[in-house]
């Protein structure tokens, strides 16, 4: 039996506001109006997370598989046990920590990830992951149960790594990646990922388990800083994410010819460097002919060889990035990006062999709980603003198994990836207030709407 208040819905809603739950949709409302979020408890979880892998420059260093990533792993157990959450490690290495609920339904589950770029900021991914704890034990201490129960995860490989997977737990979870890729995969360096996967507690035999569906969870939801300039830009504290982004990577090796640096003239070289700046200025170019807001693209690794002083460098490598919102825009790019290349190849005299690493589709994300975020927000007098996210994110994967959403809080100065990351705390506060009173208006009647897909 809930310890909490029994309450109807008008008790809770401010005059003039929409109620937090659709009327006639719910038999009983029992979220309290403000359940209180430790920001203190909050504040310290974050100091000790972000002094595993502390950078000097005042951010982390957590790369996949790292000594950092196990440490921050034993970390993220030990403070869910406390919790006393019955916590897992599943086969591709996610981390879980359930509360118990009430009656036998699909958990509703909070997390983000807790790995990082290289010499990357705090707030990437772990904000994500202590607010999941921070809010399911602000809920434990308001000494409030629910009928689902509450779940934290932290995803396994969220960010690029040596193995060219990229959001590697949350697609494991979803079923997006199948034992026999995942068995086949070897980093650059040739470590096997089931290496990896082992040594963060994980194990490919059992990869199949890793699955989750919607019997599962009833719902996701991932907290995750901006990493933009609109929230700041608008002075609003909160955004309410309606879609992510699909991204595409190819990578693209050049093949010209190395010679003589000092002896070979400017007519007769066949230099791929420059063939691969070119490259990635005519990426630039085709997104900014596009000229939309959702897309956009990046030449983010590059290497040159024989790579020595006086030798005109005869191979280029780079990987290239594009991220639409639509498919139709990623079409037309890589139709303009065909002509832009072939073009290069012919005025240089050089061979361009193109391969596709990834092509992962915009994600809209649930309606329902789109409206339930904002609806929070509304009803605890917090602005909010709609966003689509053009940053990846484990959400992406989780909303093609069960219902999932986003809250972004303000990135200042709209840095990430980088170890200036800062979200002031005034805003994560909000944020998790606004997931609190979510979470609850969820509990109480996720399984109870008719018609909502
Ligand atoms: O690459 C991304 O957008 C994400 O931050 N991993
Ligand atoms: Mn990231
Ligand atoms: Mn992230």
């Amino acid at each position: 039996m809930s310890k909490v208040l029994l309450t109807n819905v008008a008790a809770v809603v401010k005059k003039g506001a929409r109620p937090l739950l659709k009327r006639g949709a719910i038999r009983q409302m029992k979220t309290p109006a403000v359940v209180p979020f430790d920001a203190n408890l909050f504040s310290a979880w974050f100091e000790s997370l972000s002094a595993i892998g502390a950078t000097p420059e005042g951010g982390v260093n957590r790369p996949f598989g790292s000594k950092e990533d196990r440490q921050v792993r034993a970390w993220l157990l030990q403070v869910a046990n406390q919790e006393r959450l019955t916590t897992s490690v599943d086969a591709i290495g996610n981390i879980w920590g359930t509360r118990a609920g009430t009656e036998p339904l699909p958990a509703i589950v909070i997390g983000s990830h807790h790995d990082s770029v290289p010499y990357g900021g705090r707030f990437d991914g772990p904000l994500g992951v202590l607010i999941a704890l921070s809010v399911i034990a602000a809920i434990t201490k308001a000494g409030i149960s629910t009928r689902h129960p509450l779940t934290f995860v932290s995803f396994t490989a969220e960010e690029p790594n040596p193995f060219g997977l990229s959001t590697l737990g949350s697609r494991t979870v979803a079923g997006r990646l199948t034992p026999d890729v995942l068995w086949q995969t070897q980093s650059s360096d040739g470590t096997v990922l089931q290496d990896a996967v082992r040594a963060v507690g994980g194990d490919l035999n059992q990869v199949l388990q890793a699955r989750r569906s919607d019997q599962d969870i009833a719902a996701f939801l991932e907290l995750h800083i901006e990493q933009g300039l609109r929230l700041i830009r608008s002075s609003t504290p909160i955004g309410v994410v309606t879609g992510i982004c699909g991204i595409y990577r190819e990578r693209v090796v050049i093949t010209g010819q190395a010679n003589h640096a000092g002896t070979t003239l400017l007519p007769d070289r066949h230099d791929a460097l420059l063939a691969g700046a070119q490259v990635a200025l005519a990426v630039e170019s085709a997104v900014a002919a596009l000229g939309k807001d959702d897309v956009i693209g990046t030449v983010g690794t590059f290497r040159i060889e024989p790579g020595a002083i006086n030798v005109i460098p005869g191979m280029c490598e780079l990987v290239l990035e594009l991220r639409t919102g639509h498919r139709e825009d990623l079409d037309a790019l890589r139709a303009d990006l065909d002509a832009r290349f072939a073009a290069i190849a012919q005025s240089r005299g050089i061979t361009l062999v193109r391969s596709v690493l990834l092509d992962q589709a915009a994600q809209p994300l649930d309606a329902f709980l789109q409206e339930t975020l904002q609806t929070s927000a509304r009803n605890l007098d917090i602005p909010y603003r709609d966003l689509f996210s053009m940053a990846g994110h484990d959400a992406t994967h989780m909303a093609s198994l069960t219902r999932a959403a986003m809250l972004f809080v303000p990135s200042v100065g709209g840095k990430s990836h980088c170890p200036e990351e800062f979200t002031p705390l005034e805003d994560i506060c909000r944020a998790a207030q606004v997931l609190i009173h979510s979470v609850l208006a969820l509990d109480e009647n996720l399984d109870r709407q008719d018609g909502i897909s």
